[in-house]
């Protein structure tokens, strides 16, 4: 069966590079097929070691020291540069015969989410079997103000792929319980979220805001988060299953 490729989105330091790791780890004491990739050409020390990776064909200090350019300009120059290489890089990745595909996204989400590289990365395979998951990061997630701003981040991102995408707040062994509970409450309810907003001193009775809420609400931009704490190997399971709903029917494919 074709593969199942899950990418790890969220902005620098959400705790993507941790969940694919703890999701590869959980998957492999599961007998399940997985492989890691690693797409961010500036990224210095991983944490693990991925199974592709994009810095074997172009990396940030290498563009930097060859073209003059300063680390953000080296990024975007790398964006465009792998792009060339990636029916390569798929090649590689479908080599490997993985029935999953974790994949790991660069730092500065806006490399993934705003430029043409990801969507030629996505469509360099054969088939597009792929899902989303948007990491919010709690210490951004927990001010109301942030999780608009994450919640507007992930539906652009949305808008942009043609795959499910789910909401996961992770490092939820950093939280209180009343704290995860409201942002769960928040992130799921455009009421509860304009509440929030106000009382932490924001104008948002304005008919314009209170518009702008509800629209996200119906555009699907809030719903309620997977929790995950990699640390503590939490709510990894329920990623999973997810993943077998949305493409093997909720049939458990892990070996007996
Ligand atoms: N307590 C706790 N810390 C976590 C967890 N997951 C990640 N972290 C920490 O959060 C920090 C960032 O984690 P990363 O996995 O590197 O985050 P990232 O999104 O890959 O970061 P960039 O690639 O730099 O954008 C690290 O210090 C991790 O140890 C978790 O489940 N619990
Ligand atoms: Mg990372």
């Amino acid at each position: 069966m074709d593969p199942v490729r899950i990418y790890f989105v969220g902005t620098a330091g959400s705790g993507k590079s941790t969940l694919t790791q703890a999701f590869k780890l959980w998957m492999d004491e599961r007998g399940l097929n997985a492989i890691t990739v690693n797409l961010d050409p500036g990224v210095d020390e991983l944490g693990y070691t991925p199974d592709v990776d994009i810095r074997d064909w172009v990396s940030v200090p290498q563009v930097m020291a060859e073209q003059g350019l300063g680390p953000n300009g080296a990024q975007i120059a790398c964006a465009d540069i792998a792009a060339i290489q990636f029916p390569e890089i798929a090649t590689v990745i479908e080599e490997f015969r993985a029935d999953y595909v974790l994949i790991d996204t660069p730092g500065q989400i806006e490399l993934f989410a705003f430029r043409e590289a990801s969507s030629v990365f996505m469509n360099a395979f054969s088939s597009q079997r792929n899902v989303i998951f948007f990491v919010l990061d709690p210490a951004v997630a927990k001010k109301p103000v942030g999780l608009v701003s994450l919640l507007m981040l992930s539906s652009s991102i949305q808008f942009r792929f043609d795959a499910p995408m789910d909401i996961v707040l992770s490092k939820v062994d950093l939280l209180e319980v009343d704290e995860t509970q409201e942002i769960l409450e928040m992130a799921s309810d455009s009421y509860r979220l304009q509440d929030a907003l106000d009382q932490g001193g924001m104008n948002m009775h304005a008919v314009s805001a209170t518009e702008f809420l509800r629209a996200m609400e119906s555009l699907g931009a809030l719903k309620i988060p997977k929790l995950v704490s990699s640390h503590e190997m939490f709510g990894i399971e329920d990623l999973y299953n997810t993943i077998q709903q949305y493409f093997y029917g909720g049939e458990d494919l892990r070996p007996d």
